[in-house]
C-alpha cells in the first residue's frame, strides 16, 4: 500500500481534482456490491457448494453439465435480483445526474453482471463481462432480456448453496432455459473465463479510457484482463487515478488516490456527499 503517500485518504485533494475533471470514468468490479450482500469472486465467499467460480463459470463446464451451471446462475439470479443498490452505488448515481447538470462526461464501466448501477439509476454503464438479466442461444447467438424468475420450471427451489449435489434429481437439458427465437439450448450472457469480449464493447470501454482526464477505480482485485489493464493506461497517460478497495488491490503506486476501506463508506464521502 503507498501507506506513506500524499494520496492516502486525500479526501480534500480529491475533491479538487474531481471538481476540474471534464472526462470522469469508474472502473467498478465485484467490491462495489459486496456490501449489498453479492459475494466478490476471490476468496471464501465466491465458493458455491464445493466450486469455484472458475470451475463453473466456463464453457468447458456448460457443455459437460449445463444444469449444474444453470443451478449456479439461477442461485446468482436470486441473489442478484433481490439485492438492494448500496451507498456506493447510490452515490454514483447521483454524480451522473450532476455531472449532466455541469456538463461533464461520466461513463462507467463495470465487470459486474449484477445489474445494481442500473437499478441504482446510472445510465452511462457499459456491462463489460454481461449480465445476469441477460441470456443467448447457443444455437442462433440472440440475446434477450429475462427477469424471470425462476428462469424456467425446472430450476424452481434448486441453486440452495448448502445442499449435496447428490441428494437432488437430475434436470434434462429439455428442461433448461430455451431461445424464444430458434428454440435452442439458452445460457447465462455472461463472459465466462477465456472466452472473448464483446469487441465492440471493449472498444467503447478503450475509447472512454483513453479520452478520460480522472479514474475512479472501485472495489476490484485487478487481475482480469483486459478490465485490469484500464487504470495503469489511464496513469501512464499522466491522468489521476483513485483507488477504492478494502486493500491496496492493485499495488500501483502510480495512482495518485488510494482510499482503503469499504466503498459505501469512502466512496459517497470522496463524491462529497457525506462527512
Ligand atoms: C471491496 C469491498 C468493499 C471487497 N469496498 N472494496 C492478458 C494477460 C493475462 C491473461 C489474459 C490476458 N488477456 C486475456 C487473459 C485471460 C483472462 C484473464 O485475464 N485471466 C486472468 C485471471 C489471468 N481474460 C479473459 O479470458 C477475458 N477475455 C479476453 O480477454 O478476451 C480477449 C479479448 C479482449 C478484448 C476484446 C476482445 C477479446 C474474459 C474475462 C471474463 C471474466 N469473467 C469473470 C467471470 C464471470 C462469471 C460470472 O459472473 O458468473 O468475471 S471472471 C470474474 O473476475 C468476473 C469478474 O467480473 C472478474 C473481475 O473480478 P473483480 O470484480 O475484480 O472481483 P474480485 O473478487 O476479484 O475482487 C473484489 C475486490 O473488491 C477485492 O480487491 C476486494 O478487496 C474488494 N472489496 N469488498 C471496496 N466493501
Ligand atoms: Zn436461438
Amino acid at each position: 500500500m503507498a501507506s506513506s503517500s500524499k494520496g492516502l485518504n486525500n479526501f480534500q485533494g480529491f475533491k479538487k481534482v474531481l471538481d476540474q475533471a471534464k472526462n470522469i470514468i469508474v472502473l467498478s468490479g465485484a467490491g462495489i456490491s459486496a456490501e449489498s450482500g453479492i459475494p466478490v469472486f476471490r476468496g471464501l465467499t465466491g465458493i458455491w457448494r464445493n466450486h469455484k467460480p472458475t470451475s463453473l463459470a466456463t464453457p468447458e463446464a456448460f457443455t459437460a453439465n449445463p444444469a449444474l451451471v444453470w443451478e449456479f446462475y439461477h442461485y446468482r439470479r436470486c441473489v442478484a435480483f433481490n439485492a438492494p443498490p448500496n451507498n456506493a452505488h447510490l452515490a454514483l448515481a447521483k454524480f451522473e445526474q450532476d455531472c449532466k447538470t455541469q456538463n461533464k462526461n461520466f461513463h462507467i464501466i463495470t465487470q459486474n453482471v449484477d445489474g445494481l448501477h442500473h437499478r441504482a439509476g446510472s445510465k452511462n454503464v457499459l456491462e463489460l463481462h454481461g449480465a445476469l438479466s441477460k441470456i443467448r442461444c447457443t444455437h442462433c447467438e440472440q440475446v434477450e432480456e429475462n427477469w424471470e424468475n425462476p428462469i424456467c420450471e425446472a430450476l424452481k427451489d434448486r441453486g440452495d448453496p448448502n445442499v449435496t449435489e447428490k441428494s437432488l434429481p437430475p434436470i434434462d437439458i429439455a428442461e433448461l432455459p430455451k431461445c424464444k427465437t430458434c428454440g435452442k439450448l439458452a445460457r447465462p450472457h455472461i463472459v465466462w473465463f477465456g472466452e472473448n469480449l464483446d469487441l465492440n464493447l471493449f472498444e467503447q470501454a478503450r475509447n472512454l479510457v483513453e479520452a478520460c482526464d480522472l479514474c475512479l477505480l472501485v472495489g476490484t482485485s485487478s487481475v482480469v484482463m483486459p478490465a485490469a489493464m484500464f487504470a495503469p493506461l489511464v496513469a501512464e497517460r499522466g491522468y489521476p487515478v483513485a483507488e477504492f478497495n478494502l486493500n491496496d488491490a492493485s499495488g500501483q503506486e502510480n495512482f495518485q488516490f488510494h482510499f482503503p476501506g469499504p466503498c459505501g463508506t469512502c466512496l459517497p464521502k470522496a463524491l462529497g456527499y457525506e462527512d
